[in-house]
């Protein structure tokens, strides 16, 4: 049976060209029927999409330029000129992009980057998507819109309903939403048929309150936005090192030899972080790019924070650059492993011998590999290899960084595993200059793990909860993300709630997803602005519309702080500083407490005496978690407090207290019938799912998003030109088309493509996901393409 659904945007304006496929597999029970299913945003056709050269360097005074232009779109220049001053500053906003650390010493000129005036452009934008609003727009009409446009509606001003069998979301009362919400988690059979997702905004006193309560409900079905993210790197950190987080600090980045960035652009994602490798190259490290793209960012970069990185030619940022095929990090690193194996000298005899185990059994796995194959595997050539061997071998203190090239593969655990590996045959860890750097995404991601976020808390965690609170702890593990909509698809779930995140578009198998939320009886939503998550309602949803991150947070006319962890383990404070847009928003510590007071009625945990001042949420935390004693008083110091971290001081906790070499497997191939490996990448005008504008600057794309990249040979063989428009598709049990992308011919190896998050994310099928970890496998998805 073939599924269609296609349409095309009436009026005046531009033509829209969007259709997603399903085909069930022979055998396969009929799981879906995407009649009347519209999840994706629809994109404009390819006659709007220009495709230009790539610029030859990143940042400098056009980023400053477009910047500008977005901020002062969405605000007066009194507020922006506030509010940028304030960004990241001591005392002031945490940037909510992405998590890399601020410095101790900050740029008087800004100490921001061009896509963080962007994510707080959107976030304190002063229009508002209030009662008129939802009054006009009916949900199947809003679900027709892209989701540029939902982004540009404004700030979400009033608590939202959409009763059972309302076309519309209407206004309710606080209270009586509260209310609603504790009735219907008090009448469910058991609280392990509600799932509560959380996304890495969030900070660190809601992302507490909200797991006690959860916990204290009586369950762990506490899935997150990590778990499409860093899970394997936590994982695969935990296993060998002891610790699920990174273990360099920003001063490293001046004192290590060689910096290795495997699958991740900073220049889009983490700008502020070629700050730090200016800084390396200063120093003389060497920088060694492992990535099927070549990112304009990691080959040349203008400071705009110095006057310098306005008149000259740029830093040149990459030493070498490795333009691997897709998903052979694996290989890359075992060749390297054998390589400097072949030479006493070139390894840390001493630090394998007092701080590791599993040393001979990984030489003899490595000798079961030949070096020929293993190269030949990655697509570099054997010079390059050799070379950027040769740096390692000379080097003692190597950093290696990496993001979502690297997590999310069905092999991604084995990915971190074996650049433990290499760390560890090199001593490079536990020492100033060296170790690993996980680049974190969401500002606070890594914060909401460490306050318990989390469906499979270790039973030391729990058991210092119990403790704290004097209450039994939920045991069984909980959903993560991929579990919580297969059981949302199976009946087994029947209460959705987000603290944030847009699950929808963000997850894979987008119909799939979009079918298990609307099985739902009641979904909740507790968000800044609209999204599509929003528009696959339950039988009866709520959003209920939050304070962000730059809004300033008033409890008992007393101006309150949160705090966040960045991505190097160091916890400080964000000062919200601007009115907030509609005096109808709470803020997400006192709606979890209110939820949490409206559903466990008489409780031992006074909630709402809790909000009157965030120090008393802060003392809890102090009593529940390890590294955060005298968390008040700590917070005083304006740079904040770094958390304990084993492995920064060479101390592991695994079993053994030692770190583990472990044994790894190369790439599994994508299926038979496939001929591409896709992976779905970030634009330069996106934060995840919200899209800041149609342009790719750094990739040359410009009013569009709908494109594949695709090396100019596989398009001969393919019989293509340069934007001819086709079909993506594959077979994973289901057979997933999604149709309208147009051919962008580059720079990237034979046999793999790249698409957009999350235009392409219907071909990401819930099931692939990364051994362990069950991150989905959305940067090594196989496909097919035909021209239509
Ligand atoms: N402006 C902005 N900032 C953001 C975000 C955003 O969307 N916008 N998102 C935030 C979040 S949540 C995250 S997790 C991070 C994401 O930050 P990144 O991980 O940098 O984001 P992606 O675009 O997913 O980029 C993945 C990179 O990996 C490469 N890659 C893909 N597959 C492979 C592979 O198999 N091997 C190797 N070696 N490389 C590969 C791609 O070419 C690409 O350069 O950024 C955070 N910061
Ligand atoms: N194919 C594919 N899929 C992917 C990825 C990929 O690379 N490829 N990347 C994955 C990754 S790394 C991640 S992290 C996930 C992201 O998944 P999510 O975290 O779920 O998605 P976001 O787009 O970051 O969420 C944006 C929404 O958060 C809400 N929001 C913004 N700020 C606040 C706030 O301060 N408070 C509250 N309560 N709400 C707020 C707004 O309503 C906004 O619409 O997507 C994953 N999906
Ligand atoms: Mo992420």
């Amino acid at each position: 049976m073939l599924l269609f659904s296609s349409r095309k945007k009436e009026g005046n304006e531009k033509p829209w060209k969007y259709s997603i496929i399903y085909k069930e597999d022979v055998g396969n029970k009929p799981i879906i029927s995407p009649q009347g299913f519209l999840s994706l945003s629809p994109m404009p056709a390819h006659n709007h999409l220009h495709i230009k050269d790539k610029p030859k360097v990143s940042v400098g005074p056009t980023s400053v330029a477009n910047a500008s232009r977005m901020i002062l779109k969405a605000m007066p220049p009194w507020k922006a000129l506030k509010l940028l001053s304030r960004l990241n500053q001591k005392k002031g906003i945490d940037c909510p992009g992405c998590a890399w650390p601020d410095p101790e010493k900050r740029s008087k000129v800004g100490e921001f980057c061009e896509n963080g005036v962007k994510a707080i452009a959107e976030e304190a934008q002063h229009k508002l998507a209030g009662e008129a609003f939802f009054k006009q727009y009916t949900i199947e009409s809003l679900r027709k819109q892209s989701d540029y446009w939902l982004g540009q509606q404004g700030r979400l001003s009033q608590p939202l309903i959409k009763k059972e069998g309302s076309p519309r979301y209407e206004p309710i009362e606080w209270n009586e939403a509260f209310n609603l919400i504790g009735d219907h988690l008090k009448s469910l059979p058991h609280p392990d048929e509600a799932v509560f997702y959380t996304s890495g905004r969030t900070s660190n006193e809601a992302a507490f309150l909200y797991q006690l309560f959860v916990r204290k409900f009586g369950t762990n079905n506490l899935p997150d936005c990590s778990n499409m993210c860093h899970e394997s790197s936590g994982v695969g950190l935990t296993e060998t090192l002891g610790i699920g987080k990174g273990s360099v600090t920003l001063e490293d980045f001046e004192h290590a030899e060689v910096i290795l960035i495997f699958g991740q652009n900073p220049g889009t994602n983490h700008p502020r972080m070629l700050s730090s490798l200016e800084k390396a190259k200063r120093n003389d490290a060497k920088i060694i790019v492992i990535n099927p793209l070549k990112e304009v960012a990691l080959m040349k970069f203008k400071n705009p924070q110095k006057i310098k990185g306005w008149i000259s030619k740029g830093t040149d940022i990459a030493d070498l650059y490795l333009q691997i095929k897709i998903n052979q990090d694996v290989a890359l690193l075992k060749a390297w492993l054998k390589l400097l194996l072949v030479d006493e000298r070139c390894l840390d005899r001493k630090f394998i011998a007092a701080n590791t185990e599993g040393f001979e059994a990984l030489k003899a796995d490595l000798e079961q590999h030949s070096l020929d194959d293993l190269i030949s595997q990655t697509g570099l050539s054997k010079e390059d290899v050799l070379l950027s061997s040769h740096w390692l071998a000379a080097s003692k203190k190597i950093i290696a960084c990496w993001a979502m090239g690297l997590t999310q593969h069905v092999n991604a655990v084995d990915n971190i595993r074996e650049i433990v590996n290499l760390l560890l045959l090199k001593g490079s860890i536990g020492k100033k200059g060296a170790g690993t750097c996980p680049v974190r995404g969401h500002s606070n991601v890594q914060g909401d793990r460490t306050m318990g976020i989390w469906e499979r808390p270790t039973k030391a965690w729990t058991d210092k909860l119990k403790d704290a609170f004097n209450f039994d702890p939920p045991e069984s593990p909980g959903y993560n993300v991929v579990e919580a909509i297969e059981a949302m698809n199976q009946d087994k779930v029947k209460f959705f709630m987000a603290l944030g995140g847009n699950l929808l578009p963000a997850a894979p198998d987008t119909l799939l997803t979009e079918q298990a939320l609307k099985k739902c009886d009641l979904t909740v939503h507790i968000s800044t602005k609209l999204n599509r998550t929003h528009l696959a309602t339950g039988k009866t949803s709520l959003i209920l519309p939050c304070l962000g991150r730059t809004d300033k947070h008033i409890q008992n006319g007393k101006e309150q702080v949160v705090t966040v962890e960045n991505s190097m383990g160091v916890v400080h404070g964000s000062h919200g500083s601007l009115t907030p847009p509609s005096k109808h928003l709470k803020s997400e510590p006192e709606i979890v407490a209110s939820i949490a007071a409206a559903t466990l009625g008489n409780d031992d945990i006074n909630w709402s005496g809790l909000i009157e001042d965030y120090d008393n949420i802060r003392d809890l935390i102090a009593k529940a978690i390890q590294g955060f004693e005298n968390y008040n008083e700590r917070l005083k110091n304006d740079n904040g407090f770094e958390l304990p971290n084993g492995a920064r001081k060479g101390e592991f906790n695994t079993p053994s207290k030692k770190a583990v070499f472990s044994i790894n497997q190369l790439a599994e191939s994508i299926p038979e019938g496939h001929k591409y490996v896709m992976m779905t990448i970030r634009s330069h005008d996106q934060f995840n799912t919200t899209i800041y504008g149609m342009d790719d600057r750094y990739r040359g794309i410009f009013g569009g998003r709908n494109v594949v990249f695709m090396n100019e040979s596989d398009m001969k063989s393919e019989g293509l030109d340069k934007e001819d428009v086709v079909e993506l598709s594959n077979h994973y049990g289901l057979e997933r088309k999604v149709a309208g992308f147009t051919v962008v011919p580059y720079e990237i190896p034979q046999g793999c493509v790249a698409t957009y998050f999350p235009e392409a994310n219907p071909l990401v099928p819930l099931h692939l996901t990364a051994r362990k970890s069950h991150t989905p496998a959305s940067k090594s998805v196989g496909v097919n393409i035909r021209k239509l």
